[in-house]
């Protein structure tokens, strides 16, 4: 089938009248053409047309290791041909999810001992918010329901998920529903003003406070925010932040969920963002370099506070899916976690960061147009500015964002843009010399950017 639609049709064309993308203005799409992606080999990507451009986002945050690793693949072929597939509801079980299970409760923070598994971060963090309700249902506490999210949050894309992010665009697409409550991200760089970023960090906190003050705690059942805000932004908070977070959830019995699905498995440099940062979570949502996205999967953990409540009390839990403890994706993320550790790639990711800043620091940094280049192990930003001192946006916000990146995708290197930040998470495997061309091509990409600011200015 594929070999006879390669030499017989067009791949864009048969996309166009067949195939619905996520997060797409399919008329745009349509208009400009869709990238066919045929191949990929460590951090690079292989389009139909031959060209090569460096994956500077591993994917969607998720390919860790890089592509085509054999190991991976003769990991999931030989559970394949063992056993494919087969439930966990019917009061059965599979050796992976058992194995992978027990492997991410020695290496998830102090305490998160229990794992529920699905196949998407959306999926995870569905799980963690009704796990949220029916703990406080169970504990004779119906009232405490509404969830805490973060402007610029990402949490995925069920209507759970969209409501408890902070994404406007997707609330108004039917992702709002009732007992969601937002509050401002602690993002200095845009929202800080005159305030250091230790100030800010406390403020953004006690923000939340006095909204859950507002709310009356014995109404709010969780707060949830990703340790670093991955598709807001790369929003880093600063380091008051987290302990404050921690104070107020506790202060007012509030379980804290930690959404781990870009931050998990080693890309702060750190197994979880929750070790990077202190965070004390009851739940916390993993996904993406679980299986470095070789396959879907999402580790929801919990600790025994949740989970004793789950077991002992709850009774049945009307909640799963049909791939839960999927066999050949749990053969995948032991394999994934295997190779991390092996080959050190969490703890190498702090050192291949700092070089990568470095590196855009000589290549960029002078530039009048980035105000800020920001980074934790291997996950950053770069923040394009209207004027570098006083941190001001360009008007019509995204703009320049969306020049910046196709100017990126040009010189062969593949960075996305939210607002006018550019992102980066390559994948943990990326070579010092592949950092080194990573600058090179941000510096080209860049320069022109600014050229074409500069001339639009001059106009
Ligand atoms: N939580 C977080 C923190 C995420 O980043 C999800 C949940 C949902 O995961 P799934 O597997 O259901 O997609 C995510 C996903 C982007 C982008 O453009 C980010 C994500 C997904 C798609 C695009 O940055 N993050």
């Amino acid at each position: 089938m594929l070999d006879n639609i390669d030499s017989a049709m067009n791949w864009q064309a048969l996309d166009a009248a067949h195939h619905l993308h996520p997060f797409t203005d399919h008329k745009d799409l349509h208009e400009r053409g869709v990238k066919v992606i045929e191949r990929a080999e460590g951090v690079f990507l292989y389009d139909a047309k031959g060209n090569k451009i460096m994956d500077g986002m591993a994917g969607l945050w998720c390919v860790s290791l890089g592509y085509s690793r054999p190991e991976l693949v003769e990991a999931a072929a030989k559970q394949m041909a063992t056993l494919p597939y087969y439930n966990t509801f019917f009061k059965t079980t599979n050796k992976p999810a058992v194995a992978l299970a027990t492997k991410l409760a020695s290496i998830a923070p102090e305490g998160l001992k229990h794992v529920f598994y699905g196949c998407s971060g959306s999926e995870a963090v569905d799980t963690a918010l009704r796990t949220a309700r029916v703990y406080w249902q169970t504990l004779g506490k119906p009232e405490k329901k509404i969830i805490i999210g973060r402007e610029y949050g990402y949490h995925g894309s069920t209507t759970l998920g969209a409501s408890a992010g902070g994404m406007v665009d997707m609330h108004r697409q039917s992702g709002d529903m009732p007992n969601f409550v937002h509050v401002i991200p602690p993002y200095w760089y845009g929202k800080g003003g005159q305030m250091s970023p230790e100030e800010f960090g406390l403020y953004a906190a006690k923000e939340a406070e006095k909204k859950i003050l507002e709310l009356g705690p014995e109404n709010v059942a969780t707060f949830i925010g990703e340790p670093i805000q991955g598709a807001g932004g790369v929003l880093i908070p600063p380091s008051t932040y987290w302990p404050e977070i921690n104070r107020i959830c506790k202060q007012y019995d509030i379980l804290l969920i930690a959404d781990e699905v870009i931050c998990g498995y080693g890309r702060t440099g750190k197994w979880f963002g929750t070790d990077y940062f202190g965070i004390k979570p009851d739940m916390m949502t993993t996904a993406k370099g679980l299986t470095s996205g070789y396959l879907p999967l999402s580790a929801l953990l919990m600790n025994n506070r949740v989970a004793d409540v789950l077991i002992n009390e709850v009774g049945e839990y009307y909640h799963g899916f049909t791939y839960s403890g999927h066999p050949v994706s749990c053969a995948v993320g032991l394999k994934n976690i295997e190779i991390l550790e092996n080959e050190n790639l969490v703890e190498g990711a702090t050192a291949k960061g700092e070089l990568l800043r470095a590196k855009l620091n000589e290549a960029i940094g002078d530039l009048p147009i980035v105000g800020e280049i920001r980074g934790v192990g291997l996950i950053g930003a770069i923040e394009l500015t209207a004027d570098k001192r006083t941190r001001k946006f360009f008007e019509k916000n995204g703009r320049v964002g969306v020049i910046c990146r196709d100017h990126c995708i040009a010189a062969g290197l593949m960075m996305r843009a939210t607002r006018d930040t550019m992102l980066f998470s390559p994948p943990l495997s990326i070579t010092e010399a592949e950092i080194e061309k990573f600058a090179a091509m941000a510096k080209i990409a860049f320069e022109k950017t600014f050229a074409d600011v500069r001339a639009e200015v001059a106009l």
